[in-house]
Order: structure tokens, then sequence, then C-alpha cells
């Protein structure tokens, strides 16, 4: 399995094709500094075919055993936080993904041989030019850039990850919306035979899956939506949802579904995971907001996962949109927030 970002020349190592890096060409603290320059002046560079190892998770989950893929990238300076990121192993450690079991640990244990390559995501529905990408295309298709942005759980927990990927608006442009296009759906992958929560209604935390999402056009076409490939550098782990994930970052993390394989526009709005199985406790919208409780738990404060073990003080106050209100408050500024949650 290569990623091969841009053409490059490439050299037979062991026997098998390797796609040359910069770093095959200079020392690592000049490719460091090309690399930092390149990026500067807005070029990504190519990848890759450095094999990692990943990291070990903090607790008993091995989830290094999937390989992970380094990958380049364009850094954004637009696009980040102040706030300190959550280390990686916790971000690849601590999951929700219900098809590999409803327990935080239990994703970065179950879902290690979870097969990535081939893999086929389909844009249609309301489109003039459908059309899918393949494992590689997931890659090469758009400039993948770094994203540094803040994940809120509906659960009142949070991290900050340094995303890879592309804004989902660039791949719905690509298909060419029709004007009867008002919402996008998206679907996870459905396999039993390797995802054990879709095996079994217990291990898979009682939902119907697929599992699905969906947006309104204009929130899918927001520069912050992002479609991912990658986090901390490197390929996604399956945990966090490789190949491809969405990720929304003013809106509880439910919405950003993992695994995708169909993403549709259309003209109705589509049905979504978790509205489906409690609608009076999680709604289309789903924006983090401080203001409008869950109705079991209230949504003012939230614990930031960071450095330091569980019982670290890290209480901090939510923040209306998660903080991203400047760049999204005004597609709600028609609506009633505490009635569409
Ligand atoms: N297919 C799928 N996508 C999913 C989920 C899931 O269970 N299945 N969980 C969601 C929830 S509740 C959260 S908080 C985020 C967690 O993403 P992370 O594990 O990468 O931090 O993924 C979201 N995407
Ligand atoms: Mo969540």
């Amino acid at each position: 399995m290569l990623i091969k970002v841009k053409d490059k020349s490439s050299v037979i190592v062991d026997g098998r094709r390797r796609y040359m890096t910069e770093s095959d060409v200079t020392d690592e603290s000049v490719y460091q500094q090309r690399r930092q320059l390149l990026r500067g002046l807005g070029f990504i560079g190519a990848s890759t075919l450095l094999w990692t190892n990943g990291i070990v998770g903090s607790g008993k989950a091995r989830a290094d055993t999937f390989k992970t893929q380094d990958l380049d990238f364009a850094k954004s300076n637009a696009q980040t936080v102040p706030d300190a990121l959550t280390p990686e192993a916790k971000v690849i450690s601590h999951n929700n993904f219900y098809e590999f079991g409803s327990q935080k640990h239990q994703p970065a244990e179950n879902a290690q041989s979870f097969r990535v390559n081939p893999w086929s995501l389909k844009v249609g529905g309301e489109v003039e030019k459908p059309f899918t990408l393949d494992y590689e295309q997931l890659f090469s298709q758009f400039v993948i850039e770094e994203r540094i942005y803040r994940l809120r759980c509906v659960e009142a927990w949070s991290m900050v990850i340094p995303w890879l990927g592309f804004e989902l608006g660039k791949l719905i442009k690509r298909a060419q919306p029709t004007s009867k296009a008002r919402y996008v759906a998206f679907k996870t992958l459905y396999d039993p035979e390797q995802m054990p929560g879709q095996r079994s209604r217990l291990v898979g935390g009682g939902i119907d899956y697929p599992y699905v999402e969906g947006l309104r056009i204009d929130e899918a076409m927001n520069p912050l939506t992002l479609l991912s490939v990658g986090l901390y550098g490197k390929t996604l782990p399956p945990q966090n949802g490789a190949p491809v994930r969405l990720v929304v970052p003013w809106k509880y993390g439910f919405k950003s579904i993992k695994s995708i394989v169909e993403i549709q526009l259309t003209e109705k709005q589509p049905p979504t995971t978790w509205n489906i199985l409690a609608p009076h406790e999680y709604g289309f919208y789903a924006n983090v907001n401080p203001e409008v409780d869950h109705p079991r738990w209230s949504q003012a404060s939230e614990r930031r996962i960071t450095k330091g073990g569980l019982f670290t003080r890290n209480r901090i106050k939510t923040q209306m949109f998660n903080g991203y209100g400047e760049q999204v408050a005004d597609l709600y500024r028609d609506m009633d927030l505490s009635k569409n949650y």
C-alpha cells in the first residue's frame, strides 16, 4: 500500500517500489527547515512511504498494531487554536466508535485489523457529476492541510487535535450540486464481519447501523468543515475513523462521522443516528451550546483531556459554537437554538 500525494521519482527498496521523499535526499534538519519553508510558501510537500509504528496507547489498549503512514501537508496558519494539544496517545486510545464497542478503550483494541485499503468513497445524489474516490485518491485529489481544532463530545469531555485533511466544500464543488441540493448525507461503512458492534446490539450500543449523519449544505460548505484523512502527521488510525472521516468543530463530536463510504447531496433533511436513537436528547443541528443543557446533564463546562492523569483538574467553560462563533454564528441567525438543538 502506498500513498502517493504527488508524482515523485521512485526507487526500489528491499524489493518494493518506494517514492522518494524530501527526507531521502537531504539530512533530517535540512529537511525540516525546507519543509517549514515550503509550507510557508503555501506548497505542500509530497509523501511518503515511511512506515511508522504508531504510538502505544496510554492504557492496556494496543493502539499501535495498525500501521499508519506519514503524510505530508500544508500547515494552515488560519485554523488553529491557542489551547494545548491533547497528547497523541490519548487521541488514539480514548474514542467513541460504537461499531467497535461502546466503551472508550474498545475501538483502539478492536479496530486494529480493520481494512482501509481498498476503500471506496461514493459522492452522488443531487449532483451533476457524481464520482468515486479510491484509497489513494483520498490523499491525492485535494491539498492536505493541517487544522488544529477543538473536539467537544456531547458527553462533556473535549480534546484538541491536529487533523490532516481537506475542506468538504472542495469535494462538494467538484460534484457540482444541482439546485435541489439542500443537505448532505453521510454514511459509515457497514461490515458486520469487521465491526463487532454491528453484529451485536450489546456491543454496538443499540444503534441501527450503518451510522449516518447529515449537514445542511451551507454548513457543509463552511470552510471549517473538514474531511479528515489523518492526525498528528500521519494517516488516521482505524479507531479515529480511517481512512476518511468528517470533522465539524463547532458541533458535538457525534456529527463527525467516521470511516465514510458515501456522501449524498439531498433535497430533504437526512436522518441522523443519534437523533433516531433519542430525538429529545440529540438534535439534527447539535451545535455546541453551553446554554442548552442535555436533558440529563449540563453543557456549561467540559473536561479537557490533556497531559496528566484522569484526575487532573481540567474543567473548563464550554464556549458557544465551541469557540468558532465568528465563523459560523451567521449560519443560525434566524433560528431558535434551544428548539434546534
Ligand atoms: N461511525 C461512527 N462515527 C462516529 C462515532 C461512532 O460511534 N460511529 N462516534 C462519534 C462521537 S460520539 C465522537 S465524540 C467522535 C469521536 O471521535 P474520536 O474518537 O476521533 O475522538 O466520533 C464520532 N463519530
Ligand atoms: Mo461524542
